[in-house]
């Protein structure tokens, strides 16, 4: 069954995950998830090819000769005990199975029902029990177990082999009431737990280094940071309200998942992995002139790499998207405190372990913020100024991985500019120390006994730009001193410097990191698109000034399998169903898997339908100022037009005027 279908890329409907669900049961013959999970269920977004058509007929009032592609769901089931992965695509077009493939040794995303399912096992071992009672705490009711996936779990102890089986670490804490802060108790042992046999297999204790202490006691000083336990009268008292109003409302408008604001038009989008989805993203040029910039943006993956080489802090390296799915992990948002102003919410929906859809209310926010100065300029002469202020359309949900979370934020400009920012907050994911134990090198003291070791956050970005056509290339600039010597006739006084370009002809070349020294960006051009005035490609500029190399070694484990996040470009040619840099089932994975693999042979990716990845991040020394709770830290990216336009594209917004009497009645014509 098809439900009213708006767009192509529209995130299955509740009923459309019912009806994927009663296919999938029906055809497996078993409605007994005793046996099997849903792991995921989600849209199967159909071939770019047909989209676009699609979209262009619908455009061009010429419906009636493009079909809308089939409606197809991807279905991922495991099997219990066993483990066996069914990967499935749902026609609801046709109301059935197009593909069912059975994988062995696979993980897929960790379901959040999974992990509460976990911490409730893991809570009621009796190895646990013992471990906790030696401790001195005896209340399992006050244990937390975070459920992490493995990273890297061997029985034999061998880190160079994955173990096969579904494995989560429980990262072991505990609190002193129902909402303490748990972050500052940790405990001394990390579980490793079998999640389709629902048993714990292993047992890592945290032995302190250079102690006279053989175990480390439990931190139990309480470091809250709800207002409850602070106490109100600890709050200040002295901030008076700021009210941000649209009195005649927003400017953009949502049709569907289909947005307009300003001369931006987009697809939202939502699944389980990815979170918020954005695609087909078009900017209305002068004559009204729409003018492609993405088929499809989303973060694909991240990886946390944790810096201390002891076990069990070894087994920590979060992959966050591949992992967990950050659609599985989104909050639902709240008017007032998440977001502010005049707001318009989205649901996201995901299955839980039945097969029966668990709708995320309000998990996307859309609104405008004021984004302080776009341009001013005054005239010394007359006094003459006109001052435009910046306005941003927000495209934004939050994740909790955990201890931490995540806003992810989806920013368009009046001028053109697309910029996506990760705001990193949450808790610190901390583990105990002995008394006298020191975490120097790798970690910070935050509280006493408490350590926020160190790591890294490295985003990568799945960029599929369009910009004015399908075929794009992508080209490096640098900016560097001419190499021509003073005295030369092309550089008499030494001051001559220049942007050195390169253009990416194959998948080789176009793997590369970031140079600060040269302050390298990108460009991504039309090559078949000349500017007028510059009779070069148009293109959009992509500039991240965020961007980490990978810590730990070549040949670490988290090195290679975050392989991705070692260079801070890379181009591939466009291929259907490849979103997943760290490889589509990224739990325990084996080196090597998604960006490496697709790019083990050469192929071109100049003046071809390619899509752009990009690393960017933040290197995390934790401050004592991240504990107990952790002030935003920022990372992303921009995209600016570059050479696209006329001219600046903002020109035509009209000036703020004060809103007094006096600033209306100013003669002298202030534009603030
Ligand atoms: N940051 C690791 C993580 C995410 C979600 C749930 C557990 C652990
Ligand atoms: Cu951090």
């Amino acid at each position: 069954m098809v439900t009213e279908l708006q767009h192509p890329l529209d995130p299955l409907s509740v009923e459309e995950f019912r009806s994927v669900a009663a296919i999938v049961r029906k055809a497996r013959g078993s409605d007994d998830t005793n046996n099997f999970i849903f792991s995921s269920v989600a849209l199967y977004e159909p071939p770019k090819k047909q989209v676009l058509a699609y979209l262009h007929a619908l455009t061009t009032a010429n419906s009636s000769v493009v079909d809308p592609p089939d409606r197809e769901a991807l279905v991922i089931l495991i099997d219990r005990p066993s483990g066996l992965v069914h990967e499935i695509i749902v026609s609801l077009t046709k109301s059935s199975i197009v593909k069912w493939e059975k994988l062995k040794g696979m993980q897929p995303t960790q379901h959040p029902d999974e992990m509460l399912e976990a911490e409730q096992m893991m809570i009621k071992d009796e190895r646990i029990i013992e471990e906790c009672r030696q401790l001195g705490v005896t209340d399992m009711s006050m244990v937390k177990i975070d459920p992490w996936a493995v990273g890297f779990y061997h029985a034999d102890k061998d880190v160079a082999k994955q173990d096969k089986r579904r494995i989560m670490q429980g990262l072991m804490y505990c609190r002193t009431s129902e909402d303490d802060n748990q972050y500052a108790h940790p405990l001394d042992f990390t579980a490793i737990y079998d999640v389709n046999a629902q048993e714990v297999i292993d047992l890592i204790r945290h032995v302190p280094r250079n102690s006279k202490f053989e175990r480390a006691s439990v931190p139990m000083a309480n470091h809250h940071f709800l207002p409850e336990h602070l106490g109100q009268d600890k709050m200040r008292k002295d901030i008076k309200p700021i009210q941000i109003t649209q009195p005649e409302g927003v400017s953009f408008t949502l049709r569907g998942h289909t947005l307009d604001w300003q001369k931006w038009n987009m697809h939202i989008g939502f699944n389980y992995r990815e979170g918020v989805v954005i695609s087909n993203v078009t900017y209305k040029d002068v004559g009204d002139q729409v003018r492609p910039v993405l088929y499809r943006v989303s973060l694909s993956e991240m990886v946390v790499p944790y810096a201390n080489p002891y076990e069990p802090h070894t087994h920590k390296m979060a992959f966050d998207v591949g992992e967990y799915g950050l659609g599985n992990m989104s909050n639902s948002l709240e008017l007032g405190c998440d977001c502010v102003g005049d707001i318009t919410y989205m649901d996201g929906v995901i299955t839980d372990l039945k097969g029966e859809p668990t709708v995320i209310e309000n998990a996307i926010c859309i609104h405008e913020e004021d984004a302080g100065l776009l341009f001013k300029h005054t005239d010394y002469r007359s006094g003459k100024a006109h001052s435009v202020r910046s306005r941003r359309l927000v495209v934004s949900n939050i994740i909790t991985a955990a201890n931490y979370d995540y806003g992810l934020y989806f920013y368009f400009y009046q001028d053109g500019t697309f910029q996506y920012e990760v705001k990193a907050t949450g808790e610190l994911n901390t583990h105990i120390l002995a008394e006298d134990e020191d975490p120097a090198p790798y970690g910070t003291i935050v509280a006493p006994q408490v350590v926020g070791q160190h790591h890294q956050h490295l985003f990568m970005m799945r960029i599929d730009p369009m910009v004015d056509g399908i075929d794009n290339s992508v080209m490096q600039v640098d900016v560097v001193p001419s190499t021509d010597p003073v005295g030369h006739p092309d550089n008499r006084v030494g001051n001559a410097f220049v942007p050195v370009t390169r253009i990416y002809n194959t998948t080789d070349e176009a793997q590369v990191r970031s140079n600060a020294d040269s302050s390298r960006f990108w460009q991504i051009i039309n090559e078949s698109k000349l500017h007028p005035y510059t009779k070069k490609p148009v293109g959009f500029k992509l500039v991240s000034n965020n961007t980490p190399p990978m810590l730990p070694k070549p040949g670490a484990i988290v090195t290679e399998r975050a392989k991705f996040a070692t260079k801070t470009v890379w181009v591939t040619p466009y291929e259907e169903h490849q979103l997943f840099p760290g490889g589509s089932y990224c739990s325990q994975s084996e080196p090597g898997m998604g960006l490496p693999e697709w790019t083990k042979e050469s192929a071109s990716v100049r003046d071809k339908d390619i899509v752009v990845w990009l690393t960017f991040g933040l290197n995390h020394i934790p401050r004592v100022e991240d504990f107990p709770i952790m002030p935003v830290e920022t990372c992303g990216f921009h995209l600016k037009p570059c050479n696209f336009f006329l001219g600046n594209p903002g020109i035509d917004i009209p000036p703020s005027k004060k809103q007094t009497a006096s600033a209306a009645n100013n003669s002298n014509g202030c534009h603030c």
